[in-house]
């Protein structure tokens, strides 16, 4: 069974928490259920894993070189900044889809520049929690093709 890394940056565990709402009401938590149960439809072994830590998503991201197929990513705050993350992320072999909850070219212009996009094979934006589903329907297609 095709093995997925479903990485996740500073704060996604504030989501459904946000009193902005940009990020819609869904909890973490659920979200991540809810893309457990979509990954067992599509036969994948997903690992849904969420950091503060920009070190620590490197070394996860390090470790889907031996133990992941496929990788997607919200580096969350940290897209904007990380030349760590975009290093490890080039130093893998397999497909890579970058997903963000909100359109963040609709939001700041800060966040109109992402790291992760130099290593993407594509971006998921603006979806809310049905961008993450969709993002596992395209990495089982990718690993299929
Ligand atoms: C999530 C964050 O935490 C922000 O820092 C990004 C991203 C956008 C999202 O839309 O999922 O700018």
């Amino acid at each position: 069974m095709p093995r997925v890394f479903f990485l996740n940056g500073p704060n996604a565990n504030l989501y459904g928490l946000d009193k902005s709402g940009t990020y819609g009401s869904e909890s973490f938590a659920s979200i991540q259920a809810r893309c457990e149960g979509h990954a067992t439809q599509l036969g994948l072994s997903l690992d849904f894993r969420q950091s503060n830590h920009e070190g620590v998503l490197v070394d996860w991201i390090q470790e889907a070189r031996l133990d992941a197929d496929a990788i997607i990513i919200n580096a969350a705050g940290l897209t904007y900044s990380s030349i760590p993350i975009l290093d490890a992320l080039l130093a893998f072999d397999g497909p890579i889809i970058e997903a963000h909850m909100s359109n963040i070219w609709k939001r700041e212009s800060f966040r109109h520049h992402s790291y992760v996009s130099k290593a993407a094979t594509g971006v998921i934006a603006g979806l809310g929690a049905m961008g993450y589903r969709l993002a596992l329907t395209a990495v089982a297609e990718l690993l299929e093709a």
